[in-house]
């Protein structure tokens, strides 16, 4: 048995690996289906999968029966599950890199390499050159411009040079070493820093600062720890580990006089504090991690806080997410920086999938209380209007209608969240727009066909109140439509259009930037969760993380008010 064993995400790696293999050689899809959900759930569990399995515990964990949990025994024994060595040897690798590229499935992919004998990515760029690729039916010329376009980008290659994790991963891991760490004996103060606490959309790797008076058994916490998978770098006031997801931790232990002036340093931006320390120097201070050094007598300040740091340099405090050098230095030396909107602020939800979308996992009761249990007063229901026809639409408001007298001093709203076809126009006809609570419009399709002016053609409709996850980016996958949002902006206030920061770990849409833009502009702009899940509500922590990073106050985010305010001044 091999020394080390596999990390969740090695195993995780394997399987997804295993279902592709599966699915290009056609094989039933439910098991395909159960091992990406193994996948899914062994990247998920904070403790080492590998060892479960040995000790025949794995099949505890929901979704991972005896058979995934043979595989991942095999994996520990023999470096490799089985069934994907097998189906390594029937499918030249580069068929699996095909998966990668634009408009290709399984299917396709299978009939590249079995009709047309190609497998590699190099290969198949000639083929498209050649115009071989249209032969294929489902394949046409569009088909081949995009693959060659993806090519050109890089597409379809392995292994980035720089992986970057979702915060929605990172977030709750960082947090969870914080809480981990804050309990130890050894730990006076414990904080997130780096890129996750300013919250990006991404992170490298997440760094943690602790004071103590005992770094030694503090680090010695850290590195042994049962989620730790593989020390990187041991020292007596730092170190570096992976945990079994494959997430980097950096940790610094500091005394606590100076915690401020560290946690500061290693929060970051880089570009936030190269600013910061020229502005300083030109007042004869140098800031370092370890203190400010009056120039003149060498005498050193250290902080305690950060708020105190901030406070000695002349400015207000900034909170991490404004670290960008973005302005932020000098709103804060002139004493203006916006009350950032809180994820408490929050008193409804806008956007949220029941089981009336194919993909919706919650009835739109448990929806309702799970919404109510986190303090919410109103929630809008807004299926994918695809799943709304023939009368499904009607239906679905009896079933509201009869959940209000249950469910006590909390609102269902009818919404939908309507499709805008390539063409620009809805999904859905004026008709039935008209008699909806909230209408959000979104791209799912096409999205490198006008986008921008399918948009706007949207927010023309008057019954459209809010445009959904507006790039329809995903994160780590696809950079999303080009959108020009100088002119969305100007049109959703034209308009009176809501353009939503949509808080899904991957989609984050609005981004950062735009949200700022639209904010400033006057536009009214929502955190939804687009919850297809009672969990996935928690999702807005995300969102509001996103609208922080935006300078958005309270008043500036939609859905802070009652739905009385919203309702309204809806209709123009
Ligand atoms: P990431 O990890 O790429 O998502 O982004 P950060 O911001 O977490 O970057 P990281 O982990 O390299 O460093 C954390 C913070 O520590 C960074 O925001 C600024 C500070 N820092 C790190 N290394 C240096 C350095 O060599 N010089 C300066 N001035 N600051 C540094
Ligand atoms: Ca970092
Ligand atoms: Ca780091
Ligand atoms: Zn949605």
């Amino acid at each position: 048995m091999p020394a080390t064993l596999p990390r969740n995400d090695d195993l995780a790696e394997q399987l997804e690996l295993l279902a592709d293999l599966s699915e290009i050689l056609g094989e039933e899809s439910f098991r395909v289906l159960a091992y990406r959900r193994a996948a899914a759930r062994i990247r998920e569990t904070p403790g080492p999968v590998a060892e479960l399995a040995l000790a025949g515990k794995a099949r505890e964990l929901p979704g991972i029966g005896r058979t995934i949990e043979q595989k991942v025994v095999e994996a520990v024994q023999e470096g490799e599950m089985r069934a994907l060595s097998k189906r390594r040897a029937l499918v030249p690798p580069g068929v699996v890199d095909f998966l990668r590229l634009p408009g290709v499935g399984p299917k396709t992919a299978a009939r590249i390499w079995t009709e047309l004998g190609i497998t590699t990515l190099e290969g198949l760029e000639a083929a498209a050159r050649e115009r071989r690729l249209r032969n294929l039916s489902g394949l046409g010329p569009r088909s081949e411009e995009k693959i060659l376009a993806a090519l050109a980008e890089g597409a379809g290659r392995r292994a980035p040079a720089e992986e970057r994790a979702l915060l929605g991963r990172a977030l709750p891991a960082v947090q969870r070493v914080v809480e981990e760490l804050a309990a130890h004996p050894a730990a006076i103060a414990v904080s997130e820093a780096g890129s996750v606490r300013r919250r990006r959309e991404t992170v490298r790797d997440l760094d943690l600062v602790a004071t103590s008076n005992e770094p030694r058994a503090l680090i010695a916490a850290f590195c042994e720890a049962p989620w730790v998978a593989e020390i990187v770098a041991r020292g007596e006031t730092k170190a570096t580990i992976v945990d079994h997801q494959g997430l980097r931790f950096d940790l610094r232990v500091v005394a606590p006089e100076c915690f401020g002036n560290v946690l500061q340093h290693f929060t970051g931006s880089k570009e936030h504090n190269v600013a910061l320390r020229e502005e300083a120097q030109r007042r004869g201070l140098s800031i370092s991690e370890y203190g400010v050094t009056i120039v003149d007598t060498g005498e050193v300040v250290t902080h305690a806080s950060e708020e105190e740091l901030y406070t000695y340099l002349g400015y207000q405090p900034i909170p991490p997410e404004l670290r960008e050098n973005a302005g932020e230095l000098e709103a804060a030396r002139r004493g203006e920086l916006p009350a950032l909107v809180e994820l408490g602020d929050l008193r409804g939800e806008l956007h949220a999938h029941s089981t009336w979308s194919a993909d919706g996992k919650a009835t739109i009761e448990e929806l309702a209380r799970a919404a109510k249990a986190r303090g919410l007063s109103y929630l809008c229901v807004t299926d994918h209007s695809h799943y709304l026809r023939d009368g499904r639409l009607e239906a679905q408001w009896e079933e509201i209608e009869s959940l209000e007298a249950r469910l006590g001093r909390f609102r269902v709203l009818r919404g939908v969240e309507v499709n805008i076809r390539a063409d620009g126009s809805l999904d859905l006809g004026d008709d039935v727009l008209s008699e909806l609570d909230w209408v959000v419009a979104s791209l799912h399709s096409a999205l490198d066909r006008n986008p921008t002016e399918r948009v706007l053609a949207a927010m023309d409709n008057p019954h459209v109140d809010c445009i959904g996850h507006l790039t329809g980016r995903r994160l780590l996958r696809r950079p999303g439509a080009d959108i020009d949002i100088e002119r969305v902006v100007e049109r959703a206030v034209e308009t009176g259009t809501a353009l939503e920061i949509n808080s899904q770990p991957d989609r984050l849409d609005l981004r950062d930037v735009h949200a700022r833009l639209a904010g400033e502009a006057g536009v009214r702009i929502p955190v939804t969760s687009d919850a297809h899940s009672t969990s996935a509500l928690a999702y807005a922590e995300l969102g509001i993380a996103v609208a922080r990073r935006a300078w958005l106050t309270r008043e500036q985010v939609l859905n802070t008010r009652p739905w009385s305010h919203i309702a309204r001044p809806r209709r123009r």
